[in-house]
């Protein structure tokens, strides 16, 4: 189902240098779960385009499926956009990207459309380095499809449904960094203060950029022993057997300092534990992202900030030596070059 928000804006809104406001960068009111992490994403992805001055028409936002694939409804609607196949969101994007090289091409996904059907897609659009923004809404669950554990729920975490996963988490950032992505950065859905500027960090970078945020799934966070449980809602839930509750829950925000350790209290009471990098971290070391990843691993804690970036890395159209005349732009003389030419490349190989 698709809201629309009414068109009556202030008079007086801020105007960028395109003369538009915020409001032409927003999407339609979001169905999601009052309180879930992921609408927070999409209003730092208004905001960044919005004070980058960025042409809406020439963004193309693509997704897979999910609660987080279906945030692209919910920003930047004079743009392009493309809701794809569970996890096959790199390819569509891919495609996209060779055809016109010259938009912005931003991709959500989801914990389980990366981690788990959509894996294959993600290890291979990074190592083909497609220059675009992937954004990974990583709530450890399955949300659209009532909270499975995802591959990235904690090992000995208790799904709604009673299990207890007996699997490790696989770390999407640094099988990014592994992978050779150029750019590699970890943030929480709360902390405004530093999505925006890695957001426009992101989009100003010439390759792959990934941003892996942690965002809280308020509705499937009801399991006693789950990193991300939510008791009340499983109490409530058990005593009517056939319908589920939503509760209204406000947003989780958090601003901290560089170098700081802070604790955010989940709506359940659970506790993460998130550590900002510090002012001096270089994130042009490999090796070093790699080891503060395992080790805040090894504290329980989620490492934020810019982990990671190569700032001239070669981008996929570099790597096949394509044209500078995107694809869709050439003419059929160019695209198709006649039978003489073909003739002289088949002697070629003869
Ligand atoms: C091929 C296929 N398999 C399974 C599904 C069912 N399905 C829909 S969304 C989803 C997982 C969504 O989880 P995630 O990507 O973490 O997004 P969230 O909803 O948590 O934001 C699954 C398994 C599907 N739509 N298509
Ligand atoms: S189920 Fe979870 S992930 Fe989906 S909209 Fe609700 S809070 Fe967000």
């Amino acid at each position: 189902m698709t809201f629309y928000k009414p068109v009556f804006r202030h008079p007086e809104l801020p105007k960028n240098k395109l003369g538009y406001t915020s409001a032409e960068y927003e999407g339609t009111i979001s169905t999601l779960c009052a309180g879930c992490g992921h609408d927070s994403i999409s209003t730092a992805i208004v905001q960044a385009c919005f004070e980058l001055d960025i042409e809406p028409h020439k963004v193309a936002k693509l997704s897979g499926i999910g609660c987080s694939s279906k945030t692209p409804a919910y920003f930047l609607s004079n743009s392009h956009g493309f809701n794809s196949v569970h996890g096959r969101m790199p390819a569509v994007a891919t495609g996209a990207n060779l055809a016109n090289k010259d938009l912005l091409y931003i991709g959500v996904s989801g914990d389980g459309d990366s981690a788990s059907i959509g894996m294959g897609q993600f290890v291979h659009v990074i190592r083909k380095n497609l220059n675009m923004v992937y954004i990974c809404m990583n709530n450890g669950v399955y949300g659209l499809t009532k909270g499975q554990d995802s591959a990235t729920a904690d090992v000995g975490s208790i799904s709604k449904a009673g299990s207890v996963n007996p699997y490790p988490p696989i770390d999407l950032a640094s099988l990014a960094i592994e992978l050779g992505a150029s750019f590699v950065a970890q943030s929480f859905s709360g902390d405004k203060d530093q999505l925006n500027p890695l957001l426009k960090a992101a989009i100003n970078h010439p390759g792959f950029a990934f941003l892996n945020i942690v965002s809280p799934c308020v509705t499937f966070n009801n399991n006693p022993g789950s990193t991300k449980s939510y008791q009340f809602v499983r109490e409530h839930a058990a005593c009517t057997g056939r319908t589920d509750y939503v509760p209204v829950m406000d947003t989780i925000t958090k601003s901290y300092a560089e170098g700081e350790l802070t604790s955010i209290e989940l709506h359940d009471g659970s506790v993460l534990q998130f550590h900002k990098l510090d002012n001096d971290w270089n994130p042009e070391d490999r090796l070093s992202a790699i080891a503060a990843l395992k080790k805040a691993e090894a504290k329980q804690e989620v490492l934020t900030g810019l982990l990671y970036i190569n700032r001239n890395p070669k981008e996929l159209h570099q790597i096949l030596n394509t044209s500078d005349t995107p694809l869709n732009r050439l003419n059929e003389g160019a695209l198709c070059p006649g039978n003489d030419i073909l003739r002289d490349i088949n002697e070629g190989f003869r």
